[in-house]
C-alpha cells in the first residue's frame, strides 16, 4: 500500500518554496483558502519579525486537483517569497558570489554544525534552508490534511499554553472554544496570562533578547485503533512525537500528563474505564488520546516545547567559521518569539500524522471507498468491543 508522505524544497530567501505531497485519495474536496487561512495564521502573532510584513504567503497548487477535488496524484505546491526580490543576486543558482559571507555561527542555531558536516565556509549555505520559512510548506500541506480529517469528522486546534515563563491557567481555559474563536494574537485563550505574556515579549525585545514557549495540539474525533503495538516503528504515539520533534526549534514534546506520568502512582495516571449503554467512556483523558502506541478514541493531546530563536540581537559568545576566531554571533533579521506561529505548524505536521495512520489503515484510492471503511470500522468497534 502507497503511504501518505511530503517533501519540502525551497531556501529562506529563494526564488520560492515548494512541495509535493502524494497517496492522499481521489475525490477529496478542496479549495484554497483552507490552505491560504493556514498560511496566514502562520505568519501572524505578537512577536514577530519584518520578514512577515514582506510576505504574503499564498500557495499556488500545480498540480493533483481537478475542478476543487484531488485526482489521486502528487499534489505540487508553491509559495512565492516576494522577499526574493531583495535577494535574487545574493541566491541565485549560478554566476560568481555577490555579497558578503555570513562567518559568524549563532549557537543554538544549524549555522556551525551545518557548515561542518557539508563543508560551507557561507554559513548562509546552511542557514537558508534550516530557517522556520521551511515550515510554510509544512503549513500548506498540513492545511490540506486538515481538510482531509475534516470532511471524515476530525479537527485539529492549537493553543498556545505558556510563554516565556508565563504560563495559562487551564482552569480558565474553555478547551471547547479552542480552535474555533477568532485567534488571539498569541493563539492563547487566557486573555490574562496573553497580557502578561506579551509584557515579557516586550522586555526580551527592549533587551535584544528571544522567547520560546509552550505549545498544545488537541485533535477531535479520532476513531481508536489507528497505529498499533504490533512493531516499534508502528506506534502512533512514537511518530507524532517524531514529527513534532522535528519542528525548527522543538526540544520538547509530551502527550497527555507527559512528564508529569514520572511524579504521580498509577492510580493518578491512568484514565478508569467506565460503561454507560454499553459503550465505553472515561472521566480524564491523562493518556492524552493514546494507549499501547495506539489512539484510544478520546481527544489526542500533544504539547511541544520550543527554545528561544537563536538569532539574537545582543548576540551571544561564538566563533567564526572562516578566521577560527572568537567572536560574536552574528546578526540576522529574526522574530522575538513565534511560539503562535510554532503551534500552526503543530497542527500541521500533527494532521500529516493522523492523515497518515488513517490511510494506512483504510486505504487511500478514492474518497468514496475510504468513507465506507471508516463507517464499518466504527460501527463495528462500538458494537463488538
Ligand atoms: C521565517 C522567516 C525568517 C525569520 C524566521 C522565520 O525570515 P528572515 O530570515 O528573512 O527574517 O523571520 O526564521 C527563523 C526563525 C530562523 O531561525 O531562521 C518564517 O517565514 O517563518
Amino acid at each position: 500500500m502507497s503511504e501518505l508522505r511530503f517533501m519540502t524544497a525551497g531556501e529562506s530567501h529563494g526564488p520560492c518554496l515548494t512541495a509535493i505531497i502524494e497517496g492522499l485519495p481521489a475525490g477529496l474536496s478542496l479549495n484554497a483558502d483552507a490552505i491560504n487561512r493556514d498560511l496566514a495564521r502562520r505568519q501572524q502573532g505578537y512577536g514577530r519579525g519584518g520578514r512577515m510584513k514582506i510576505e504574503t504567503d499564498k500557495a499556488d497548487v500545480l498540480s493533483g486537483v481537478r475542478f476543487n477535488e484531488t485526482l489521486g496524484g502528487p499534489i505540487a505546491l508553491r509559495v512565492v517569497n516576494r522577499d526574493f526580490a531583495n535577494w535574487g543576486a545574493r541566491m541565485a543558482a549560478f554566476g560568481a558570489q555577490t555579497g558578503p559571507m555570513v562567518t559568524a555561527a549563532r549557537p543554538g542555531h544549524a549555522d556551525f554544525t551545518g557548515a561542518c558536516k557539508y563543508a560551507r565556509k557561507d554559513v548562509r549555505d546552511i542557514l537558508e534552508r534550516s530557517s522556520a520559512r521551511e515550515t510554510t510548506m509544512r503549513v500548506a500541506v498540513g492545511a490540506i490534511c486538515k481538510e482531509f480529517l475534516h470532511v471524515l469528522g476530525m479537527e485539529v486546534v492549537s493553543h498556545v499554553v505558556t510563554v516565556g515563563g508565563v504560563s495559562v491557567d487551564a482552569a480558565k481555559i474553555d478547551r471547547a472554544a479552542i480552535g474555533t474563536e477568532t485567534c488571539s494574537e498569541l493563539n492563547c485563550y487566557d486573555r490574562d496570562a496573553e497580557v502578561r505574556m506579551k509584557q515579557k515579549i516586550d522586555e526580551a525585545k527592549k533587551a535584544g533578547d528571544t522567547l520560546g514557549g509552550v505549545f498544545e495540539v488537541i485533535v477531535r474525533g479520532v476513531p481508536a485503533g489507528l497505529g498499533s503495538h504490533i512493531q516499534w516503528d508502528r506506534r502512533l504515539d512514537g511518530k507524532l512525537a517524531g514529527a513534532l520533534m522535528s519542528i525548527q526549534a522543538i526540544k520538547g514534546v509530551e502527550i497527555g500528563a507527559g512528564f508529569a506520568c514520572g511524579f504521580l502512582p498509577g492510580s493518578a495516571v491512568h484514565d478508569e474505564m467506565f460503561l454507560k449503554d454499553g459503550m465505553v467512556y472515561r472521566k480524564t483523558n491523562r493518556a492524552g488520546g493514546f494507549e499501547g502506541g495506539m489512539t484510544n478514541g478520546e481527544e489526542i493531546v500533544v504539547r511541544a516545547a520550543m527554545k528561544p530563536i537563536p538569532t539574537l540581537m545582543t548576540p551571544l559568545h561564538s566563533v567564526d567559521v572562516a578566521s577560527h576566531e572568537e567572536v560574536l554571533a552574528s546578526r540576522e533579521r529574526s522574530d522575538t518569539c513565534a511560539v503562535p506561529a510554532a503551534s500552526v505548524v503543530g497542527e500541521a505536521m500533527t494532521a500529516f500524522v493522523i492523515a497518515q495512520a488513517i490511510c494506512e489503515k483504510f486505504g487511500a484510492d478514492a474518497m468514496v471507498d475510504l468513507r465506507k471503511a471508516i463507517h464499518f470500522y466504527k460501527a463495528r468497534i462500538e458494537r463488538d468491543w
